[in-house]
């Protein structure tokens, strides 16, 4: 439920009233019980609430009947993100995949008179495609779904070429992963002196960002922010990202941040596994970071470690165990330099300059129509040399 406030405060709402229920099977009609809705409309009443939000999904029928019992505007979870999102998502490939998936979300609710596109208006859970874009009409819906789908592909094959070309680069790209208000930005901008945009607020990220950060000697990575995960995340906004995910599962390595002070530790750890599963990157290389270290009483600091024996415990607000991480990075892309002897035919051009770029080059002579290269390249490029290695 606090989670739902932060929801409701990310979506620009404020919170005047709560009330749970706990039941065995949920009411068709209404998923609280008939007491409950009654419970609700009063202390609506009492506190001039405008809108009523529901942490659990709510089938069209139920919100249909929620509205009409209580008299309020109802939007459940799902709704809630699907409007955080369109609030924050500002690249074109960002705004339409947020744009599918409301769409995606509508279609299966529009009754016979489009009651629910009613609802867009004003205020929250109302960050609609807009009326004049959407009919009540569920053909043009369709219609409207498979035009966004081809602007989200060639959005898309755009974004791709982009990063064929940052592949091409040979640095190793890193993507930062993590349940919402992890840290994630902050550590992005801790280690690539860049500005992303940090917040307390839920979602503040959403496109990605890549900038190059280095870890000094020359060992540079690129670095990519990333869209945080939450638990019961709508499955229509996974599917609408895993295209921007693509670049997670592309990644050669991912750091995954969490939130060290939060007391639902595990289970945030546990959501975020769940979409890495589903966008097929649970299987990719990782490395766990604690963040927000300063949060966590240092008599805490053995406890999480021993749990996960492997992470790094840091602060990416006071910059305390950055230097471990890139440390740990380091060793695990085989960035450390290693000097190598080559040998290169003098009129090999490419093979030559190539070593320019991989690394450093501390000797460079010529010997007839033999050119002999002392250089310190990264440990990641030595096979690529085997030929050449004397
Ligand atoms: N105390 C403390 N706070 C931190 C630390 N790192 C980040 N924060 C705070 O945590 C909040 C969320 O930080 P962000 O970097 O925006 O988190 P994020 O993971 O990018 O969040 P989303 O983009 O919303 O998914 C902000 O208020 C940060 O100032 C840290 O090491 N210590
Ligand atoms: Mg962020």
């Amino acid at each position: 439920m606090a989670e739902l406030g932060l929801l409701a405060r990310a979506a620009g709402a404020t919170v005047v009233g709560s009330l749970i229920q706990e039941r065995k099977r949920p009411d068709p009609a209404t998923l609280i019980g008939r007491g409950k809705v009654e419970d609700v409309a009063r202390l609506s009443e009492e506190k001039g609430a405008d809108v009523l939000l529901f942490d659990e999904d709510l089938s069209p029928a139920q919100q249909r009947n929620l509205e009409q019992a209580v008299g309020r505007k109802t939007l459940d979870r799902t709704q809630l993100i699907l409007d955080i999102f369109a609030r924050r998502a500002r690249s074109r490939e960002g705004r339409l995949q947020v744009e599918l998936a409301q769409l995606d979300y509508l279609l299966p609710r529009l009754t016979g008179k489009g009651v629910m596109l009613s609802r867009l208006g004003g205020g929250i859970g109302t960050r609609g495609p807009g009326e004049t874009k959407l009919e009540t009409d569920r053909r043009r819906i369709r219609q409207r779904i498979r035009a966004v789908r081809r602007e989200i592909d060639k959005v898309r094959r755009d974004r791709h070429t982009r990063r064929e070309a940052r592949q091409r680069s040979e640095t190793p790209i890193v993507a930062l992963v993590g349940y919402t208000n992890a840290g994630k930005s902050t550590l992005f901008n801790a280690l690539t002196r860049a500005g992303a945009a940090v917040s307390d607020q839920l979602f503040m990220t959403l496109d990605p960002l890549v900038r190059r950060a280095r870890l000094g000697s020359g060992r540079d990575v690129l670095l990519v922010d990333t869209v945080g995960f939450i638990q019961k995340l709508p499955h229509s906004l996974v599917a609408a990202f895993r295209a921007t995910l693509e670049e997670v599962v592309e990644a050669d390595l991912m750091l995954h941040v969490l939130d060290a002070s939060a007391e639902d530790l595990d289970q945030r750890e546990a959501a975020v596994n769940v979409v890495l599963e589903e966008i097929g990157a649970g299987k990719r290389p990782r490395i766990e970071v604690l963040n927000k270290r300063d949060e966590v009483a240092p008599a805490r600091h053995g406890v999480l470690l021993a749990s996960r024996p492997d992470a790094v415990l840091l602060s990416a607000r006071t910059g305390e165990g950055l230097e471990s991480l890139a440390g740990v990075l380091a060793a695990r892309l085989d960035l450390v330099p290693r000097t190598v002897r080559l040998r290169f035919d003098a009129a090999d051009a490419r093979g030559i300059a190539g070593v320019y770029t991989a690394g450093k080059v501390v000797s460079h002579e010529v010997h007839g129509d033999e050119v002999r290269i002392r250089a310190e390249i990264p440990a990641r490029f030595v096979d690529r040399y085997r030929g050449h290695l004397c």
